[in-house]
């Protein structure tokens, strides 16, 4: 079906709340709040260099990504336990089938915890028990994907893609991630050469801060099946027809952009522009507990920004779910049931 059930505009914010979707675009550590921030701190006797929930509240204010990173790696300080790992992905996916997401397919940052001293398995099986038990209690699916600091050498990937193998089985891809600018998708050429041999997925941070380069050697260098950001593909044409041709999902993240100042406010977001370009476009909130909302802040406010349609949501959420790497039966189901909201909206 290509056209959705049409749906009075006056009805959108619910709609946005109500329509099942998919969120892929979500890094576990970003979801910490300050509260769960100052309670493992607590539990674990780590010292912040914070007051008070408060005070650490108040440091978020960014200005670009760098600024962001430095904050958000301050604030992982507090994992240690298979329990610290677990909790906070329980509390993130309990907030994500509160929003009717789905699916989820969450990103995690494994060298920022074996840096610290913990083991992968500690990391990677607190996560992945937090998937299943979700799972099992709210009916959302969830996966892992690991993703690799950019900042760091393709050879320390390396180390973290070997001590991750024995837990082959409790993810489902790589990623890239963290300070984009001077770290080209180049420099991690072999070592996603070698999660493609492993019949990993891949994915990769592009065209948030960094030029349309990027995002073509992150499909040509890296065979990304997903560009994570890739807002700045509008600079350039010819990628703008290639990412179409090829309907490559870009997971973009308004509010995350807000606040990092990618754009100077979000009326000028250009969600809007690259679906209207044909795009394979989704919306997903980044870091949630540093950038002001979960997926549905973000459907709310960018919706409200840019005066986009029910239309749109039809094909943000049907996007979301062909952007998945879930078992296309499951997409199909998601795809029946949202059809079914919107039927029941457009009855109103
Ligand atoms: C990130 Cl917004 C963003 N960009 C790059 N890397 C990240 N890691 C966590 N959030
Ligand atoms: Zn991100």
């Amino acid at each position: 079906m290509l056209v959705p059930p049409p749906v009075d505009a006056a009805h959108l914010p619910a709609l946005l709340q109500a329509m099942p979707k998919a969120e892929l675009h979500i890094h576990i550590e970003g979801s910490l709040e300050p509260e769960l921030i100052f309670e493992l701190a607590e539990r674990n006797g780590v010292r912040l260099p914070y007051a008070s929930v408060e005070a650490l509240r108040s440091a978020y204010a960014f200005s670009d990504l760098q600024s962001f990173l430095d904050i958000y790696y301050a604030g992982a300080s507090v994992l240690l336990h298979e329990q610290d790992f677990y909790d906070m992905a329980r509390a993130y996916l309990a907030r994500a089938a509160g929003d009717n997401v789905v699916r989820a397919e969450i990103f995690f940052d494994p060298q920022t915890h074996t840096a610290r001293g913990v083991s992968m398995q500690t990391v990677i099986q607190g996560l992945h028990r937090a998937c299943v038990d979700a799972q099992r209690e709210s009916g959302i699916s969830a996966a892992l994907i690991l993703c690799f600091l950019r900042h760091l050498s393709e050879e320390e990937a390396f180390a973290t893609l070997e001590q991750a193998l024995p837990l082959r089985d409790q993810f489902i891809g790589v990623g890239l991630d963290s300070s984009e600018l001077g770290h080209p998708p180049e420099k991690f050429e072999r070592v996603f050469a070698r999660c493609r041999e492993l019949g990993l997925h891949r994915v990769a941070h592009a065209g948030e801060e960094g030029p349309p380069a990027y995002i073509w050697s992150a499909l040509d260098v890296l065979h990304a099946e997903r560009i994570d950001h890739g807002v700045q593909a509008l600079k350039d044409e010819a990628l703008v027809a290639r990412l179409a041709s090829e309907r490559v999902p870009l997971t973009v993240c308004p509010l995350s952009n807000q606040k990092l100042c990618v754009f100077p406010d979000l009326a000028r977001h250009n969600l809007r522009q690259l679906l209207d370009a044909g795009l394979c476009a989704t919306v997903n909130s980044d870091d949630p507990a540093y950038f002001g909302g979960y997926i549905n802040d973000n459907f709310l406010q960018v919706f409200a920004a840019t005066g986009m349609t029910p239309a749109h949501a039809w094909q943000l959420a049907r996007n979301s779910f062909q952007a998945s790497f879930a078992p296309e039966a499951d997409k199909r189901a998601w795809e029946v049931r949202l059809k079914s909201v919107f039927s029941d909206f457009s009855g109103r």
